[in-house]
């Protein structure tokens, strides 16, 4: 087997740099680990960018979206009891888009199999190779195609933080920085009527809560546990009870409870890999860097990856010149370590950390009151909410 581009893993960033890709006339492969019942129903992400929405646009996929996605033009946050609004629209002139990430990537596998492009789900062994001469390969092996060499021109490790293709990037090459966060995320779908209209994030004294929504009748829900919470530590109404406490506010409003249909708890960790390319093999999205979810940076990370990614290799193509692939890792990093920044710094104003820090609270509280006081502050955070803008677009 043959192609031009071979991309490792179907989530948002290997099947958006596949349609990316297709507009160009550029060939890709798509191999996967999981199943495609897997990749459409993995609840994660809901917050998009304008300018993600504008490269989903521009990839032909943003047709559903448009119609069912909620436009939000500010979220709220809570602390001391008050609730303070940041008009995102009124600061920046830009909104976010409220749409579950498994529906950006269900509407992204519709696409890629309506063009016939092949994408191999449930690939066992896939192992990378050869990226470091001029003549990569990707080996896996399907029930339907038996063993498969794919030989390629390039790789596109899109295979997320768990994935083989950063750790097949021989010993010293790569440089890792990283944060371990002392706390987890609990996080709950609910068939429930989001009863308020924005986002709310919450800096408690019991920890850290988000109310977010995915539809008019699907609430999402977080909750700061410690790290490495079992599940079974959280009945329902011990969830529904913090949420209520966390979120409440002088103006009485609560969060309208519902069956819960998924609960899962997440790790948070900060990461970076650098550079983000090893020969013909180019790392994006989780597989080079993940970032707190407090943010909404990692899913819309990915996405501006696989786009400079895009036109490093279209440009390759069409005019042979390979000054965009080059400067590919150096052009995503400066990107990733400003939301880097931003996510740590989310993450550190609104979560209670364990160790009992007085220092830390009164900063906290110093910084939160005045992101509720000075234009400056409200706009700095704005700014970087709705996301920078994407070259090119
Ligand atoms: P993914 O989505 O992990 O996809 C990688 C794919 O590669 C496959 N794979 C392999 N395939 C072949 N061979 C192998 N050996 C393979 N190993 C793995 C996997 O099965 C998978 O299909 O990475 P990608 O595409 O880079 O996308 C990144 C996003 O998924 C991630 O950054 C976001 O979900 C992060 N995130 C959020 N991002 C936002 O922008 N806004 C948000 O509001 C937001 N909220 C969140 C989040 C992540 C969360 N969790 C669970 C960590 C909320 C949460 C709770
Ligand atoms: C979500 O809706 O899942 C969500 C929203 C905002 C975040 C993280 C997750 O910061």
């Amino acid at each position: 087997m043959k192609t031009q581009v071979a991309i490792v893993g179907a989530g948002p960033a290997g099947l958006l740099l596949g349609q990316l890709l297709l507009g160009r006339g550029i060939e890709s492969v798509i191999v996967e680990a999981r199943s495609r019942d897997y990749a459409e129903h993995r609840v994660r992400a809901g917050v998009l960018e304008h300018g993600t929405v504008a490269l989903l646009e521009e990839a032909g996929v943003a047709d559903r979206l448009h119609r069912e996605a909620l436009v939000h033009r500010g979220f709220e946050f809570t602390f001391d009891g008050r609730r303070h609004r940041i008009d995102l629209e009124g600061l920046t002139g830009r909104c976010i888009t409220i749409y579950g990430q498994q529906e950006v990537v269900k509407d992204l596998i519709a696409a890629r199999l309506a063009s016939g492009s092949p994408v191999h789900f449930e690939a066992r062994d896939v192992r990378v190779e050869g990226f470091q001469s001029g003549t990569p390969s990707v080996r896996f092996s399907t029930l339907d195609a038996g063993e498969v060499k794919l030989e390629c021109d390039f790789i596109a490790g899109c295979d997320g933080f768990h994935g083989v293709c950063r750790d097949s990037i021989p010993r010293g090459v790569l440089a890792i920085h990283e944060r371990v966060y002392p706390f987890a995320w609990l996080g709950i779908l609910a068939q429930a009527r989001p009863s308020r209209e924005e986002l709310v994030y919450a800096n408690h004294d019991e920890g850290f809560a988000l109310f977010s929504m995915r539809s008019p009748s699907l609430t999402r829900l977080y909750l700061q546990v410690p790290p490495d919470e079992r599940l079974d530590a959280w009945p329902d109404a011990r969830i529904w009870g913090e949420l209520h406490r966390r979120l409440a506010a002088s103006d009485g409003w609560q969060p309208e409870e519902g069956d819960i249909l998924e609960r899962m708890v997440a790790p948070m960790r900060s990461f970076v890999a650098e550079p983000m390319r090893c020969g013909r093999l180019f790392l994006a999205g989780d597989a080079a860097h993940i970032v707190p979810p407090t943010g909404a940076k990692g899913l819309n990370l990915a996405a501006a990856d696989v786009w400079v990614l895009s036109q490093a290799l279209a440009r390759h193509y069409a005019e042979g010149h390979d000054d965009l692939l080059d400067a590919y890792s150096q052009t995503c990093l400066r990107r990733v370590w400003r939301a880097e920044h931003f996510s740590w710094w989310m993450t550190s104003l609104l979560h209670r950390f364990p160790e009992g820090d007085s220092f830390r609270d009164r900063l906290q509280h110093a910084q939160l009151d005045y992101l509720a006081s000075s234009r400056a502050a409200a706009l700095v955070l704005a700014e970087n909410y709705v996301g920078l803008p994407l070259a090119g677009l």
